[in-house]
């Protein structure tokens, strides 16, 4: 076995994660090595996804969330996605990251994960990020994403609880992120409760057949009751959330393998009527998907 795997496993070892985070950032062949000894030892953990617009206050609830689950003895892992902002939840985070670890709090680790590179896309470098924590132990594994956008609801398929959080007084903000990430909510939380406008915004949730919570990030009200709302077990890490996961991972491993400027080449000659779009399509099966394993 990999000493850096058998290290992951000690449950004790936060520096080895962070070295096995950074190798799976990195991508790379090692990386898929360390990922499949690691794999057999995950299926643990609770992975609960909290997204929501900019600015509604995630990362003020996953600081809050952080505590709860302390409070309960959980060891807490959070990948924060892409931070939108870096003065908000971005430096926060960043901020905790090493504080924490200068402090050697074995039972928190916080990853900020911004990497959209050419080697596989943001989704599976999160789900790589979510199996390594599972097997080192962390559970429940946060993920904090911005929800706006395809990528986005990617993020959110590789967890298996969805937590989307709303504030009051959004106006056509709810209609605009109705049609994504909504429709995956497996809670709906109003934060910022304290501001006019909560009651309205729980009326118009009332179309989602899924439980919606109040809370005030700033000051933990009703963060137990989100707690409690959320599954006890691993219960969503199955064949469904699998077949997603999956998905994401064949779709990014494929455009991955075509150069971004093939891509633009082809589009620009097919807009022209150069070319069709069938051949190109049959053109790269043929020359980079029939070679496409890696090593
Ligand atoms: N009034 C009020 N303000 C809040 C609440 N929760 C968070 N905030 C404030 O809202 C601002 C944004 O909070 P963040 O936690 O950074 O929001 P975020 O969703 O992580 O933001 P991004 O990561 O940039 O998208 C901060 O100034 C918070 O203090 C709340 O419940 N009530
Ligand atoms: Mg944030």
């Amino acid at each position: 076995m990999n000493p850096l795997v058998q290290r992951v496993l000690s449950r004790s070892d936060v520096r080895a994660v962070a070295r096995a985070a950074t190798l799976i950032e990195n991508r790379g062949p090692q990386a898929t090595d360390l990922l499949r000894e690691l794999f057999l030892h995950t299926g643990q953990a609770r992975v609960i996804g909290i997204t929501g617009p900019p600015g509604a206050g995630k990362s003020t609830l996953v600081s809050q969330l952080i505590g709860a689950f302390r409070a309960l003895d959980k060891r807490v892992g959070v990948i924060a996605v892409d931070p939108s902002s870096p003065l908000t939840g971005g430096a926060i985070l960043g901020d905790r990251v090493r504080m924490l670890e200068h402090h050697g709090d074995n039972s928190v680790f916080i990853r900020s994960l911004a990497t959209r590179g050419a080697l596989g896309g943001l989704a599976s470098a999160t789900l790589d990020l979510v199996l390594l924590l599972d097997a080192a132990g962390f559970d429940p594994i946060l993920i904090e994403t911005v929800g706006v956008g395809q990528d986005e609801v990617d993020v959110a398929h590789v967890a298996g609880t969805v937590v989307v959080v709303l504030v009051p007084n959004m106006g056509d903000d709810v209609q605009a992120i109705k049609a994504g990430i909504l429709e995956i909510a497996s809670v709906l939380v109003i934060n910022k409760a304290d501001l006019d406008g909560a009651g309205k915004l729980e009326r118009e949730l009332d179309a989602f057949s899924v439980p919606v919570c109040r809370t005030v990030a700033t000051t933990g009200a009703g963060v137990a009751e989100l707690v409690a709302a959320l599954p006890a077990a691993p219960s969503r890490d199955t064949r469904a959330v699998w077949e997603s996961r999956l998905r994401v991972m064949l779709r990014e491993r494929l455009e991955a393998l075509l150069p971004a400027a093939e891509l633009s080449e082809a589009a620009s000659s097919v807009a022209r009527r150069q070319q069709d779009p069938y051949a190109i399509l049959d053109n790269w099966m043929k020359h980079y998907f029939s070679r496409s394993v890696q090593r």
